[in-house]
């Protein structure tokens, strides 16, 4: 492994604080891939275990403020774009009586609108450079749904449409478009615990993050639109 030099490519990650997202720090860094990570919490000491230091913000997708001063912050210091991971994402569960329009609005507002938010800002850049590629972890419940899921569910149906939209307005400039629909994964998501013994059989977030390398590293004549993955426990 080696440090990336000005001529590796450039990724930007949202959700990079842990997870799936931190994962993905990991696997781009192997490559190398120049790193910009993204989330409301991200500190030094999250990305200390980096073979290399990184750029990062703290901020939130729901912010326009902050998405654009990543955006133009990371743009700035590396010059191009090259891949961004859309992975920023929450849940909160329970049957449509239960849950709360907070919850609900909140759910909606970082899965749905704070990948909007993303694409506003990124997507000029790639534009201007005629390539790019976009790589968003949904779900395998963009395409299924659960009782108790309705909120989550509908924001991961939202991210599939919306990226099949994209898909369709931006190979006129060069930019691929790919979704990542994982299973259960063992991660800090919904306030989970990845340490309890049941979800050792689950996807680790090295699994899923594997997975966003390889659809970022296809050929350039190439774009995997679509990889799911689900733990073989998984039933549905
Ligand atoms: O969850 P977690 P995952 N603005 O909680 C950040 C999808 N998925 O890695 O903001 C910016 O460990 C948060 O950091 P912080 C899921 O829907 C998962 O599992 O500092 N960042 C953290 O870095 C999501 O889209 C499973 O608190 C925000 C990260 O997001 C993606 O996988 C199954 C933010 C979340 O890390 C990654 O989730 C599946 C905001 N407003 C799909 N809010 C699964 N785990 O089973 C949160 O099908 N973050």
């Amino acid at each position: 492994m080696s440090n990336p030099t000005p001529q590796s490519p450039v990724a930007l990650i949202t959700g990079a604080s842990r997870g799936i997202g931190k994962a993905c720090a990991h696997a781009f860094a192997q490559v190398p891939y120049r790193l910009s990570l993204f989330s409301r919490s991200i500190s030094t000491s999250d990305v200390a275990d980096l073979p290399f230091e990184p750029e990062f913000y703290a901020g939130s997708v729901s912010s326009e403020e902050d998405v654009n001063a990543w955006v133009e912050s990371s743009f700035t210091h590396f010059g191009q774009i090259d891949v961004l991971v859309l992975n920023a994402g929450i849940g909160h569960f329970g049957s449509i009586s239960e849950l709360s329009m907070p919850s609900i609005r909140e759910v909606m507002e970082v899965n749905v609108a704070g990948s909007f938010q993303v694409l506003k800002a990124v997507l000029p850049h790639m534009k201007k450079a005629g390539k790019g590629h976009v790589i968003c972890v949904t779900s395998d419940v963009a395409k299924r749904t659960f009782a108790g899921g309705s909120a989550y569910c509908a924001s991961k149906y939202a991210q599939h449409a919306m990226l099949d939209a994209l898909r369709q307005e931006a190979y006129a400039y060069g930019v691929r478009v790919s979704e990542i629909l994982p299973g259960l994964t063992a991660t800090h998501f919904a306030d989970g615990d990845p340490r309890e013994p049941e979800k050792q059989a689950w996807l680790q977030a090295a699994d899923v993050a594997d997975a966003v390398r390889y659809v970022a590293q296809a050929p350039a004549h190439m774009v995997i639109d679509r990889l799911e993955l689900h733990p073989v426990m998984q039933h549905y």
